[in-house]
């Protein structure tokens, strides 16, 4: 059986002030969706994080949906399972897309009753999907199932520990979750599952009676005894670990072991580039359209230093001063003020804004200015629009 292990694909994510989803409408079109079809794959796996935003927006909930009736013309079975970052939402009409043999899992029926899939000789897999869900919603879910004894303080690895023992073990078992397991390594990308329970790194040993753990949540691919598995976010999305490969993995299962085990190198479509110097050093390096983040290690402030620095890199997201906390009271802009009518429209927050930090009104050729690059960021949102419908 050929299995197509992919997680955290985050759509409708943002990097610093960017909106990705286009970039991400790009990758997963093209990139993701040709391995696909090359490698034929008997079913795909998506671990988690399938949306980046509970309330995603309504471009990323147009392009979800465009996606997913394009990856039901492949007539690949899917599951995808929700993950810290997904919703209820992720999973809407869930009833209907498994007609196209697309399961959105966003309950535990799956868990209990292990997902039996058959390949074209005949080799059985059995998949236990285990969801992310808030404590207690899985505590909810649960007993809906069974009845048990809830321990006095319950906790990830208590329900679990409780759950595992209920359900019939039949081999082979592959899970399929979303969890951060203790002797893997994050990378900054991910929010932090601590804060829900007081146990967001479960113990490896937990899932030692399965032959296969497909996991997602950690967005560095790693895999430990071939046994688990996390093939990571697809596409990069910090700029610290962008040297670092991305893709799927992609694993045979035949006569009750792994016969091929590859990770499956995808590529960006864009480039994080992080620059650290002086402003003088930064100037002299090569123009590029990278996604740039930049580090000025000048001591003092640089006149006009943002506009300078796009005009050399357009894509220009995060600029910080290493030493901006010496710099002397005359070199520091501090604005200080609070603005109560929160509930104005752009224009009139715009302009209030203006009077607060200039002590003025704002003058007709700014204002100007002003109108036509909000029409722009208008005409770009629209433009985001259509590119999903
Ligand atoms: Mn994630």
């Amino acid at each position: 059986m050929k299995i197509l292990l992919s997680s955290d694909w985050h759509l409708g994510k943002f990097l610093y002030r960017e909106k990705l989803l286009s970039k991400q409408a790009e990758f997963f079109q093209g990139e993701f969706l040709s391995c696909l079809k090359d490698l034929k794959p008997d079913l795909l796996i998506v671990a988690g994080d399938i949306l980046d935003r509970p309330i995603p927006d309504q471009e990323t909930l147009y392009f979800y949906e465009d996606f997913l009736k394009e990856l039901s013309t492949y007539k690949i079975p899917s599951f995808f399972i929700l993950g810290n970052h997904d919703s209820r939402r992720t999973a809407y009409h869930s009833y209907f897309l498994e007609q196209a043999q697309i399961y959105l899992i966003d309950h535990l029926k799956y868990f209990f009753t292990p997902f039996s899939l058959k390949d074209n000789r005949g080799e059985e897999v059995n998949f236990y999907f285990l969801p992310y869900l808030p404590l207690y919603e899985l505590l909810e879910k649960a007993r809906a199932f069974l009845s048990f004894e809830i321990p006095e303080s319950i906790t990830y690895t208590t329900l679990l520990e409780t759950l595992f023992k209920e359900i019939p073990f039949k081999r082979p078992a592959f899970i399929v979750t979303h969890f951060a397991l203790d002797q893997f390594q994050s990378c900054g990308e991910e929010i932090s599952i601590k804060g829900f329970s007081e146990d967001y790194l479960l113990p490896e040993a937990m899932f030692q009676s399965f032959d296969i753990a497909c996991l997602g949540h950690l967005h560095r691919p790693q895999m430990k005894k071939e046994k688990f598995i996390y093939p990571g976010a697809p596409m990069p999305y910090s700029f610290e670990t962008f040297i670092e490969e991305r893709g799927v993995r992609f694993i045979e299962w035949r006569d009750n072991r792994i016969i091929r085990n590859e990770f499956m190198a995808l590529t960006s479509p864009y480039e994080l580039l992080t620059l650290k110097g002086t402003f003088a050093q930064i100037e002299k390096q090569p123009k590029t359209n990278a996604y740039t983040k930049i580090i000025l290690e000048d001591e003092k402030p640089i006149f006009n230093v943002y506009e300078r620095l796009k005009a050399l890199f357009p894509n220009l997201l995060y600029l910080e001063y290493t030493y901006s906390s010496n710099f002397s009271k005359e070199d520091k802009v501090e604005v200080n003020f609070s603005l109560e009518a929160i509930d104005l429209d752009e224009k009139a927050l715009f302009k209030e804004f203006y009077a607060l930090v200039e002590g003025k009104e704002i003058e007709p050729k700014l204002w100007e200015v002003f109108l036509k690059n909000l029409e722009e960021f208008y005409n770009l949102e629209k433009k985001e629009v259509s590119l999903c419908q």
